[in-house]
């Protein structure tokens, strides 16, 4: 059916760092066009699925997809939204396996600590952001685009629920392009982590406010900012030359046009967070139970917000891959 290929991790030219053999049965494939791209030392973008899979409603969710990897495309870079299908991990997802993920009636949700279990078991979801990089990392792609990431829940110094994301930073070295931490989560306490991690994090833009996902201020700063392309691209390869082995996040916050009502967002956001706590929601269940409230809440208003956000930070990630494949020494 596809021609699946297997990437190893020892990385030197990109040639060496490519070993290829059909393996139909191995549990992690490389579609053909990531390969080639990857062969090729061309941009790739990696996507992850969980917010296809958790993060908005069919069939918004395969339309953010589909737009995505469009734009990605614009951009000169090769997009590689990384998934799990029957327990086969898949780089570079195309529409019919896209569409798979947006429509399974009961999708699992993969971070880090569930790849085995779904290998194992045969499961089909979306990886989460900690589950992407990881993977990302493993075929040798820099670049990673996502809408938020996760962080410190509310509460989290009592609960201990704290995003896989957050250690993955830490360990993984791939840039992540998000629009900040939403403010379901502990934004204060989710950067303190992200410092403790020893995680880069730089604003897009003439700016250091740090960005709440929905609204392009958050309340709290970011350590550093990055005017534009060119200089996340040089801090990226600076990142790089130290081989300092963690990752680094590049906050881009939600253009203008489209950021929601702060106030009607934060309200909807508090509405859910009472819900979920008096319905006993918890682990990795609360982020996609407050997606979907705030989303029901505000009657699609984040939702729109959501996918235009996540398609801001696909084309800046796919110009940021560009330009670190123009101006590698
Ligand atoms: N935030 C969103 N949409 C999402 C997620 C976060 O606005 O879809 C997903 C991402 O995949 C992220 C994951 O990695 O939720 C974090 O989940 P948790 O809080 O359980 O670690
Ligand atoms: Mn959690």
């Amino acid at each position: 059916m596809f021609r699946f290929l297997y990437l190893t991790r020892k990385i030197k030219s990109p040639l060496a760092r490519v070993r290829c053999f059909s393996c139909n049965s191995d549990v992690i494939k490389v579609q053909n066009a990531v390969k080639e791209a990857l062969l090729q030392n061309k941009p790739v973008l990696a996507l992850e699925s969980t917010i296809i899979t958790h993060g908005m409603p069919y069939p918004d969710n395969l339309q953010m997809a589909l737009s995505v990897e469009k734009i990605v495309h614009e951009h000169c870079a090769t997009p590689a939204t990384i998934g799990m299908v029957d327990g086969h991990i898949i780089t570079g997802m195309g529409e019919d396996m896209l569409k798979r993920l947006a429509t399974h009636p009961s999708p699992v949700k993969l971070s880090r600590r569930d790849l085995a279990v779904g290998c194992s078991k045969q499961l089909t979801g979306g990886t989460t952001v900690s589950a992407t990089m990881l993977l990302a990392h493993k075929f040798g792609i820099d670049i990673f685009a996502t809408g938020g990431i996760g962080g410190v829940h509310l509460l989290g110094q009592e609960s201990m629920d704290i995003s896989a994301d957050l250690r993955e930073l830490g360990q993984t070295p791939i840039t992540v392009v998000s629009a900040g931490v939403k403010s379901i989560l502990d934004i204060g306490r989710t950067l303190e982590y992200l410092e403790t991690e020893g995680v880069t994090v730089a604003t897009f833009g003439n700016t250091k406010d740090f960005p709440a996902f929905f609204t392009r201020k958050s309340g709290f700063k970011s350590p550093y900012c990055v005017s534009g392309i060119t200089e996340a691209a040089e801090l990226i390869q600076s990142h790089q030359k130290l081989k300092l082995g963690s990752g680094m996040l590049i906050a881009a916050p939600i253009p203008k046009e489209f950021k929601a009502s702060g106030t009607k967002i934060e309200n909807s956001i508090k509405l859910a967070q009472q819900e979920a706590s008096s319905q006993g929601i918890q682990g990795k269940e609360v982020t996609p139970f407050i997606l979907r409230r705030v989303n029901d809440i505000t009657k699609g208003e984040s939702l729109k917000s959501n996918i235009q956000l996540m398609l801001n930070n696909a084309k800046i990630g796919a110009q940021i891959a560009r330009e670190l494949k123009t101006t590698r020494t």
